[in-house]
């Protein structure tokens, strides 16, 4: 009989072999060079954290999202989102070839407006998944799917498979193809460029609409460009090229955000778009928005090694990446299910991340079951308690870094004097993590600071020492 025993040496070495690696996978998040923020009129930069709203629209009647205005309410000021991304379609902005559909945009606006009017910023996304209605996706109006000499060709894939899958049926590839051949199939591009301007047309004078997200994890239609990277420098980036003058020439203002291929993209690998530029006259206003997805995770495979890997080389390239677009980072969409084992904790490591990159994020998606945060029954899933954190959601200067600890609770903010910001810094203090209410510290001197609290919306807005350049701010449980 062999018997194996482990002296403290052996066991120290294992510890280091194995253990040392998985540590240094998460929890040591590098950020770009200079992180740029989205600013307000005030010049405060923001910490934007939300929703998709919603999912369910792809396929409701009307493109109708399942939100009534209280669960807008509960969003906003119950759970302190200041963000959503809200979804729109091409279906629904241009249900025939040159017909605009007045009563889809009213629809949107209302909806719109209901995040608005709560002071919530909103970020309007073309949707699609596997191109559009024509194929069995959704985004892009039957009309606008040309199928070339594929349309007798459909891949059946069997019940059950990831709806990824369908991104490799014939049809589909063809409709993409034929979309990005601007030489071949001009229309196409044009119709959405002009479906752009509509929208544009409608939200340029709401100033809580913040910008325009361009198109939902672009793919370029052939596995082959995906997987070769080809595709961002040459046929997003023209497409893009002709995409944001045509915006501008409606609206000059508001950020445009602007997406990488979403295939390898979304669990790390490194983008090869090229720097955007904005023709608008003043500084670009382009915001960098990817998404991100660890590969087994989206799959339902508790959250492990595999995750923690692609997340390292999504930190690493998405940094790289903002050093190129020097832009704001907004990450569109991350989500998953709590009955994956470990999502909390991946939940977590994400969020951290995020904050450690000075990103705004939007959490995929608000409708219930499934991923969203309420079940189907409007109860609040796990999840909530750990999407809903303390965190700066305008900060009155040049923010330094911010953090909050799940564990502790306790919240830290630095940032600078920044020449011309005016208005408080608002940090949200969530009830549920102060159950018993809160203590603040800050560098500045006492009497030469101060706060006033909101309960009802759960907002602290500090006013900081301006005679001072850095202020520090602590912020833990009363007891
Ligand atoms: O979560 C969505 C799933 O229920 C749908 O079947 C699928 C296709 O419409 O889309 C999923 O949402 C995806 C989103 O539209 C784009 N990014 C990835 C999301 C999660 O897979």
């Amino acid at each position: 009989m062999v018997k194996i025993t482990m002296n403290k040496p052996a066991s120290a070495r294992w510890t280091i072999l194995f253990l040392v690696p998985i540590l240094l996978l998460t929890g040591c998040w590098q950020k770009p060079t200079s992180t740029k923020y989205i600013t307000d009129n005030q010049g405060r930069a923001l910490i934007l954290h939300g929703t998709n709203s919603s999912g369910n629209a792809k396929h409701s009647e009307g493109h109708v999202p399942w939100i009534q205005e209280k669960d807008v309410e509960q969003e906003v000021v119950e759970w302190g989102f200041n963000f959503v991304r809200f979804l729109i379609f091409w279906d629904g902005i241009e249900p025939e070839r040159g017909v605009f559909d007045k009563a889809y945009l009213d629809m949107v606006e209302e909806r719109v407006n209901w995040y608005t009017s709560r002071g919530a910023y909103v970020m309007l996304d073309m949707h699609q998944d596997v191109y559009g209605y024509g194929v069995g996706g959704n985004g892009a109006p039957e009309w606008a799917t040309e199928l070339s000499l594929m349309d007798d060709f459909a891949l059946e894939f069997p019940g059950g498979s990831p709806w990824w899958l369908e991104y490799l049926d014939p049809r589909v590839i063809a409709a993409f193809l034929n979309f990005w051949g601007y030489n071949t199939h001009q229309y196409l591009q044009d119709h959405y460029i002009l479906s752009w301007q509509k929208v544009a047309e409608r939200f340029k004078d709401n100033p809580g609409v913040i910008g325009y997200d361009l198109m939902n994890e672009p793919y370029p239609g052939d596995l082959v460009s995906a997987v070769a990277l080809t595709f961002e420098k040459t046929r997003l980036k023209d497409f893009y090229d002709r995409l944001i003058p045509a915006i501008r020439r409606v609206d000059e203002d508001k950020w445009i955000f602007f997406e990488p291929q979403s295939f390898m993209i979304n669990f790390g690998v490194a983008s090869t778009l090229p720097a955007l530029s904005d023709p608008r006259s003043g500084e670009k206003r382009l915001a960098y928005a990817p998404h991100a997805y660890p590969l087994t995770l989206h799959e339902g495979v508790a959250y492990n090694l595999t995750d923690k890997f692609n997340m390292r080389e999504w930190n690493r390239n998405r940094v790289k990446e903002l050093n190129r677009h020097q832009a704001p980072l907004i990450v569109g969409e991350f989500g998953g299910s709590d009955d994956v084992p470990g999502f909390g904790e991946y939940l977590d490591d994400t969020l951290e991340m995020y904050d450690v990159m000075g990103a705004g994020w939007t959490y995929w998606d608000n409708h219930p079951g499934g991923w969203g945060p309420l079940d189907s029954d409007l109860n609040e899933t796990p999840k909530v308690n750990r999407l809903v954190r303390a965190y700066p959601r305008a900060i009155a200067g040049q923010p330094i870094e911010f953090s909050f600890d799940v564990e502790t609770k306790v919240f830290t903010l630095e940032f600078a004097e920044k020449e011309g910001v005016t208005g408080a810094t608002e940090i949200h203090l969530p009830d549920r993590h102060y159950p018993n209410g809160w203590r603040i510290q800050s560098s500045d001197a006492e009497g030469r600071w101060g706060y006033e609290w909101d309960s009802h919306r759960q907002i602290l807005s500090l006013t900081a020492d301006a005679s001072v350049v850095n202020h520090r701010i602590t912020v833990s449980p009363a007891n």
